[in-house]
This record gives structure tokens, sequence and C-alpha cells, in this order.
């Protein structure tokens, strides 16, 4: 079976919990905004070995493939997800049975021996040590794939949630994030600029088009530069976009607040806040990264 590579960004459903929980208590790990990776994925596609299992992605029997990992949860459950059988099938899905990460077999942590590769969506669904493929009428019953990683109203509490109603996350929204500086770094100003810079990213294989930065708490932008770019065929920027600015700054003042949105090739943009996105589980967390630095002369 033909084999193939592809570069994609894993994004964790929590990346960026750590600003949720400031506006209120959420369920799950802390995680900042490091809670993604970016990697070189060789592989088997998984349309190939279902194709050669007999399925006929047309006869309409099928609708979701579900994966099911050696690792048990704390409830002694194998871990579990499933993806819908469009995304598995289609040859633009790009959905690899990987068995390489960065030329190398893929480390213990991050899957070994086998990991399932769906670009574009929440990490959740990229399932590490790979034991069994089901294709099904439903989605996986897995704890993660019914009661958790789903997205909810603000107004919704660990009481009123039903997660029959809320839809698995799968494509994850637009993001970014400054990377350096760190909050609360001091940062040197050279010819009235600040040097910042970070990543970009959206799910289902959207580009970004532009990364917005500003470093006096949104009154003026700066259109950031790209240094990296996924340049492949839309719609399969399944990797990141690397983005960095000089920005000048009020050289008056001792702090600047510095502020990131990206837009991508569906003109979708970030919510402003946390506070109007807050979720009980804490996920799909994309409001503008927001960093306070100091400024030295
Ligand atoms: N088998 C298995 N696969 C899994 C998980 C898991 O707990 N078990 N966690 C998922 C989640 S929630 C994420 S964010 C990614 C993290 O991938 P990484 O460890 O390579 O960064 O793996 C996913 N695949
Ligand atoms: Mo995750």
């Amino acid at each position: 079976m033909p084999k193939k590579t592809i570069t994609a960004t894993i994004m964790c459903a929590g990346n960026r919990r750590s600003e949720m929980v400031k506006v209120k208590p959420v369920k799950g790990l802390n995680w900042g905004p490091a809670a993604v990776g970016t990697a070189t994925w060789t592989g088997v596609p998984l349309r190939d070995v279902l194709k050669k299992a007999g399925l006929n992605e047309f006869d309409g029997k099928y609708k979701h493939v579900q994966f099911e990992a050696e690792d048990l949860d704390a409830t002694g459950k194998n871990y579990g997800a499933s993806i819908p059988i469009w995304k598995a099938v289609d040859e633009r899905g790009d959905v690899l049975l990987a068995y390489e990460m960065n030329g190398s077999p893929i480390p213990r942590d991050h899957g070994y021996p086998i990991r399932v590769i769906v670009p574009g969506v929440v990490g959740a669904r990229n399932v590490k040590w790979l034991a069994k493929i089901v294709i099904s009428q439903h989605e996986s019953t897995s704890h993660w794939q019914q009661n958790d990683y789903k997205g909810f109203s603000p107004c919704t509490d660990w009481e009123n949630a039903d997660f029959t109603k809320s839809p698995a996350i799968q494509e994850l929204p637009v993001t970014s994030a400054i990377c350096k500086p760190y909050d609360g770094d001091t940062v040197n100003i050279v010819d009235g600029k600040i040097f910042v810079k970070g990543y970009a990213w959206s799910g289902g294989g959207q580009k970004i088009i532009r990364v917005d930065v500003s470093a006096d708490d949104g009154k003026t932008w700066h259109v950031a530069n790209f240094d990296a770019q996924d340049c492949s065929e839309p719609p399969r920027h399944w990797a990141w976009t690397l983005w960095s600015v000089n920005i000048p700054v009020d050289q008056n003042s001792k702090t600047a607040n510095i502020l990131v949105k990206a837009v991508d090739s569906c003109y979708n943009t970030q919510p402003e806040k946390f506070e109007h996105i807050w979720n009980i589980r804490g996920v799909l967390g994309h409001a503008y990264h927001k960093i306070k630095v100091h400024l030295k002369q």
C-alpha cells in the first residue's frame, strides 16, 4: 500500500483553558497555549485500508469510523473516538494510520506503534496506540466522544448540561497565540518597536489569511508577517502558520498589552473575550490571546 506523508498540527480542545478558568472554574487540566504540536507524519491512508477491507464509500451503510486504543481510562475502559465517514474516505481528508513521526517510529508518548492522524480535527480524535477500527452507523460510545469534548453555552452548568444535545467537537475554530515574549516579560524597545511572534491555526484545513497584532489593547492593529505557512492546496492547510511582527509601542509607557487574533480563509476570526465563550469543560478557548509586558528603553 503506498505510504503518504503530511505535516499536521494537533491541537487539544482544552488549549488555553488556563485563561478560561480566570473567568470561572472549569473541569479539566489547566493547559496554556502550548497544548498543541506540529509534526510530519508518515503512514498509510485510512481510506486505502478501508477500501481494501471492502468498504464501498458510496453505499451509505456506514456513517462513522470508530477507533479504539490500547490504553485504559480511570474507569477501566479503552480510550476511543470516532470521526464521520466522509472525512475518512475523502482523498483530501488525508486521514493516516501513521507509524512515523518526523521520520522516525512514533515515540511511545505520541502513540507508538500506530496512531490515527486526523488532520484539521481536534486532538482527541487523533487516537494513539491504535488497537481496533470499527465502521459503524454510530459514533464511538466512549466517554470522550459522548460525554466530553463538547461545547455549551456560558449559561449551562453541570446540573443542566445535556451531552446528547451538543455535537462532538471535530474541526476546531480558528485560533492564535503569542509565543514570545511571555506574559510578564521585560522587553527591549528597538527603534520604537518590540518583536513579537507566535502561531495561528484553524480547523478543517482552513488557511490562515491574516494575523492582526495590537500593542495598545486593541486601539491600533498591525498585520504580522508569515515566517512559515502550509502551502498545501485548500482545504489541506493542516499545519500551523508561524508569524512575527515588529510592532511600535508607546515609549512613554512602562507596560504594553499585546493582543493577537487570526483570520482564516472563511473569514472566521476569534472572539474578543473568554467571558463570552466560557463553558463548563473549558474547551474551544480561542479568544484573543492577550499578554502584558514591561517595556525597557
Ligand atoms: N489512545 C489515546 N489517544 C489519545 C489520547 C488518549 O488519552 N489516549 N488523548 C487525546 C488527546 S485529548 C490529545 S489532545 C492528543 C494529544 O496528543 P500528543 O500527546 O501527541 O500531543 O492525543 C489524543 N489521543
Ligand atoms: Mo486533549
